[in-house]
């Protein structure tokens, strides 16, 4: 059976993770049986999470997980959808993957990092804790760095976040999916980021801003009972 890796649960979040989230839509999106394992990361073939395992191949990249799911197993996310509707899902998912995710990252590692040290760190023994998680801080603020957001102050930077959040309500106004009635693999990859942001152990002004778009909220929820996800998203509902 089909095995995604995705960081383990912890501290009352399922899957704490805007990619992770991404794979489990979707799998869920794609309708065959699966097992939702917590993999390690440090063993993962890209140093990252999630990785799809099927047999003995190892997929990593949310990217190529939908590929090979297209290729390998025949599932269409994207039926359907115009030369313009891909171009267009093309841009929307580097909003949300290259742009908005590092303001997620931002508003967590460095602003909430207690709550990501007891939630992603509680496998480690307490007394390694804080230097294990300490460390791993030092790598993200560095990356924060290096693709340019971490330069910012903590303003800008949630004004760049609530900027991609305007122009994805924007885009999807009253419809129900991105591109109208049927969803498709850009519905999974802005899934992955907004639940991740409704998380309602993360208050920032992200969620803030997320809440403040009546018709986003409804559309994570409409997703999520769609393909029966559960989790935070519920919770962050109910409300
Ligand atoms: N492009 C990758 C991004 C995956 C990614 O950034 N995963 C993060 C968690 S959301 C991760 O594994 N971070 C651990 C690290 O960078 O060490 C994908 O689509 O899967």
């Amino acid at each position: 059976m089909l095995e995604l890796q995705v960081f383990a649960p912890d501290a009352g979040l399922q899957n704490p993770s805007p990619f992770g989230a991404k794979a489990v839509a979707l799998m869920q999106m794609s309708g065959l049986e699966y097992r939702l394992v917590a993999g390690d990361v440090r063993k993962s073939p890209k140093g990252k999470m999630p990785v799809l395992v099927d047999g003995n191949r190892e997929i990593a990249d949310t990217a190529h997980i939908q590929q090979y799911l297209e290729n390998e197993r025949g599932i269409e996310f994207d039926a359907g959808l115009t030369d313009e509707q891909l171009a267009i899902a093309q841009a929307f998912r580097h909003l949300g993957e290259d742009s908005l995710y590092w303001a997620i990252t931002y508003s967590r590692w460095i602003e909430n990092g207690d709550i990501v040290r007891e939630a992603l760190f509680g496998a480690v023994p307490a007394l390694m804790r804080n230097f294990v998680f300490s460390m791993v801080k030092k790598q993200v603020k560095a990356a924060l760095h290096g693709q340019g957001l971490g330069r910012h102050s903590a303003g800008e930077i949630y004004q760049f976040g609530a900027a991609d959040l305007s122009a994805i309500a924007v885009f999807l106004g009253d419809k129900d999916f991105m591109f109208g009635q049927k969803p498709s693999s850009i519905d999974a990859s802005l899934y992955g980021m907004l639940s991740n942001i409704a998380i309602p152990a993360f208050d920032t002004p992200l969620r803030d801003e997320l809440n403040s778009h009546e018709n986003l909220l409804a559309y994570m929820l409409r997703f999520n009972k769609k393909y029966q996800i559960g989790g935070w998203v519920l919770q962050a509902a109910d409300q």
